[in-house]
């Protein structure tokens, strides 16, 4: 039984509109409904639950962002922050399969491409008919994308592409592909390559012990043919799929904390119930620490996501605040998961409680979309100056 309530110790709600309420109770109905009670059985077996994708084009849940007459939501970045938000508290592999189509495949599609791309593309998208995944990681370059060396070079009427791209989010059932790569000249462009181009192929990446119930695979470009006119247009450089990612490292921000709220709901009721020397935990006063420092640590989240999202929805937000949100929210939700499954002593072990696959999963997340340290790094060259990188 899914009873989940809320932390909300300094009275956000009364910052947020009827709408983001009325989304937010939306999107936990659903989670409630269609993700929590088959959740724990999927990440044991590795089974990624394709048919989600159809019912969060549905719900909403992807590209809440993009202008309504694209088949998105038309809604504002508060409003996205919630969806991660409940789509997280669920389980992260299903925030990650959403925040890929929304904010990497949609947002470059409606940001960098064509009229005819948009109307294409972007409906199949939102609806779910489609699914697709980012390709900008690289066996030998992944916090360091510059270096990568996939390419295509201009064969007259079409465009050759080669290379390989490594834990890909969605690849194994992606029907359509934004990848980055490398023309002659060593400029990064976003091509979109389809399912069933020759020479394409997405094999899965198996034993992960993180986001299970989340396909992760490859994407290997064999001399694929690239219609021309699946060039992203509108931006070149690295700067393109890293306007991509502050936009889903922000939804990460709001989806960690979905996490963490969950593991410190979980926490709280198990301490209040479990008794050991005759008293039920929660008497205790190092038990009362962890929960306070959780709640503590949620409630500061929750202040950075809200403000964070206010900088978004004004167009103001930085790479650097975006960072810095994405880097402390993450790790506070592994720690706060840590000390949850710790509340739960041995019972916080099993499938019984979501405690150990949030704490799973989130390893991932602190280290996909940039790592801990190098966040660390963008602040450390907003601070200074200087990057510290190379
Ligand atoms: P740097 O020299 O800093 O910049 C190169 C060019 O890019 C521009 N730029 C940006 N433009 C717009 N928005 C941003 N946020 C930008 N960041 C950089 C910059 O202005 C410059 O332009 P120009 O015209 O001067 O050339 O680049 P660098 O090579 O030194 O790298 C900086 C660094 C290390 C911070 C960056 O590469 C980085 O963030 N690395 C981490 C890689 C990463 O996050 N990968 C994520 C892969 S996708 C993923 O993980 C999906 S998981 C999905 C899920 O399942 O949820
Ligand atoms: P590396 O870059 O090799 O880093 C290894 C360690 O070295 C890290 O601790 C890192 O912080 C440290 N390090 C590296 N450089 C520096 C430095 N300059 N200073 C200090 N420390 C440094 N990518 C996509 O493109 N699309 C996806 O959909 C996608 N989904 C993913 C799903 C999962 C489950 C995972 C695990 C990853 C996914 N990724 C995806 C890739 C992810 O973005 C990369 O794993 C991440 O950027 C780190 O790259 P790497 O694994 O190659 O680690």
């Amino acid at each position: 039984q899914d009873t989940f309530e809320h932390p909300d110790f300094y009275q956000l709600d009364d910052l947020f509109t009827e709408e983001h309420k009325l989304i937010r109770s939306a999107i936990r109905d659903f989670v409630k409904r269609e993700i929590s009670p088959y959740i724990e059985d999927w990440a044991q077996h590795a089974h990624f639950p394709y048919e989600i994708v159809k019912k969060f084009g549905d719900i909403g849940a992807f590209g809440p962002t993009v202008p309504q007459e694209y088949g998105g939501g038309g809604l504002d970045y508060i409003s996205y922050g919630l969806i991660m938000q409940e789509i997280e508290r669920g389980d992260s592999g299903m925030r990650s399969t959403a925040s890929v189509q929304g904010s990497l495949v949609m947002y470059p599609i409606y940001k960098f491409g064509s009229e005819a791309q948009r109307k294409k593309y972007l409906p199949k998208l939102a609806s779910g008919e489609w699914l697709g995944c980012f390709g900008l990681t690289e066996p030998d370059h992944g916090s360091n994308p510059s270096g990568m060396v996939t390419n295509f070079k201009d064969m007259g009427d079409h465009y050759l592409l080669n290379g390989a791209k490594m834990w890909i989010s969605n690849s194994p059932r992606a029907d359509v592909a934004v990848v980055w790569a490398k023309n002659e000249a060593g400029r990064i462009h976003g091509l979109i390559v389809e399912r069933g181009m020759e020479g394409f192929t997405t094999p899965e990446t198996h034993g992960k012990w993180s986001l299970r119930a989340s396909a992760t695979g490859e994407l290997v470009f064999d001399n694929v043919k690239v219609p021309k006119e699946n060039l992203l247009p509108g931006k070149s450089g690295l700067g393109a799929p890293m306007m991509c990612l502050d936009s889903a490292r922000y939804g990460i921000a709001w989806g960690a904390i979905g996490a963490a709220m969950d593991c410190y709901d979980s926490a709280r009721r198990y301490a209040l119930e479990r008794e050991q020397f005759g008293k039920p935990i929660a008497s205790f006063q190092l038990v009362q620490k962890k929960l306070s420092e959780m709640l503590t640590e949620i409630t500061k989240a929750q202040l950075l996501n809200w403000r964070l999202g206010t900088l978004m929805n004004e167009g103001k937000a930085t790479t650097p605040q975006i960072s810095l949100a994405k880097r402390n929210n993450v790790q506070v939700a592994l720690e706060i998961a840590r000390e949850a499954r710790q509340i739960h002593g041995g019972m916080g072990i099993t499938g019984e409680y979501p405690l150990m696959r949030h704490m799973m999963n989130l390893e991932s997340v602190v280290t996909y979309e940039g790592t801990h340290d190098i966040h660390l790094l963008i602040l450390g060259n907003q601070i200074t100056g200087i990057p510290a990188f190379v």
